[in-house]
């Protein structure tokens, strides 16, 4: 990776990842895109402009002028928008992915895409998911996710486009919060950790879902980019996860630090069905074996950390 294209930046990953990017290959080399433009660091602190993924025009005029040799395109809806609103995220997901692999194919760029858990559905195995299973997800986000996995893989056989992805679980952060996610929650319970000493969760107990905290989620990515193409048996995508937890689990990871912390449910059925159609904990062997993939948080250590950095801010 030298010249990176980015859209979603100021998403919960883009975030992250436009500053992570812009410390490792040079601010110049990391131009950042969103469709909204607002007054963060991603915008200030180098290239930036407006982009709506499903302008195919405007993506590619923005790659070619900067001479693009990777696009990392993390634009999308997730799971739970998706339910509500399934034809928009069937046009934006799809729209802005096959925009951004034709971008990738006629530039010749390197590509990287987000998959997720949501592209296992309820007949994959639910325990230990391994990395080549079962695949029929019930809701639009997974049919997305798969359907994006295909195409990426597709495009690496027919065209050659050195694709590559990760199946994200959850992810944990404290700099921007996600948006519309069915694994939100377990976010949030931090925040109102800090502001209530409480929280009621629209999760059941008891259901397990994969989650990963943030700074292992951008190492990842850069680490998957940097792979040896020919150690990769898998490319679109990889499992990868850090921990299985339920909410009871986030809560008690926060009473070590905050006795007295509250934990109740007030279960939405939307999220709730969705998270119960996902497996409760993926297997990442694969990762491991292929380029390498390790976590260095675990629940104890990400709350620690969590509670620290919300707290300050
Ligand atoms: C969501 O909950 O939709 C995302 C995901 C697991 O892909 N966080």
């Amino acid at each position: 990776m030298k010249k990176i294209l980015l859209t979603g930046a100021l998403g919960q990953i883009g975030s992250e990842l436009t500053a992570k990017l812009r410390s490792v290959y040079g601010s110049d080399n990391v131009i950042a895109t969103d469709i909204r433009e607002t007054d963060s660091h991603v915008v200030h602190n180098g290239p930036f402009e407006k982009l709506d993924v499903t302008d195919a025009e405007k993506m590619f005029d923005i790659a070619k002028k900067n001479n693009v040799d990777t696009i990392i395109h993390l634009a999308a809806l997730l799971s739970a928008t998706a339910e509500k609103k399934p034809l928009l995220a069937w046009n934006l997901n799809m729209g802005g992915l096959v925009n951004a692999l034709e971008t990738a194919r006629e530039l010749d760029c390197q590509f990287f895409t987000p998959s997720s858990i949501g592209a296992f559905g309820p007949t994959t195995p639910k325990d230990k998911t391994p990395q080549d299973t079962i695949m029929r997800p019930t809701t639009m986000y997974g049919v997305n996710k798969v359907s994006g996995e295909l195409l990426s893989d597709y495009y690496f056989q027919k065209f050659g486009v050195d694709t590559r992805g990760l199946r994200f679980p959850g992810l944990i952060s404290y700099e921007t919060l996600p948006g519309g996610g069915t694994t939100d929650y377990a976010v949030e319970i931090y925040y109102e950790a800090i502001k209530n000493n409480a929280y009621t969760s629209y999760i059941g107990e008891g259901t397990y879902m994969d989650m990963m905290y943030m700074p292992d989620a951008l190492q990842a990515i850069i680490d998957l980019m940097e792979a040896d193409p020919s150690k990769l048996e898998h490319r679109n995508s990889f499992n990868v996860s850090a921990m299985s937890i339920a909410p009871e689990d986030v809560a008690a990871a926060i009473r070590v630090h905050q006795p007295d912390f509250k934990l109740d449910y007030d279960v939405d059925p939307v999220r709730q069905a969705i998270a119960e159609s996902w497996p409760d904990a993926i297997d990442s062997s694969a990762a491991k074996a292929e380029w390498g993939f390790k976590a260095d948080y675990d629940l104890a250590k990400m709350t620690a950390d969590m509670l620290e950095k919300l707290k300050a801010k």
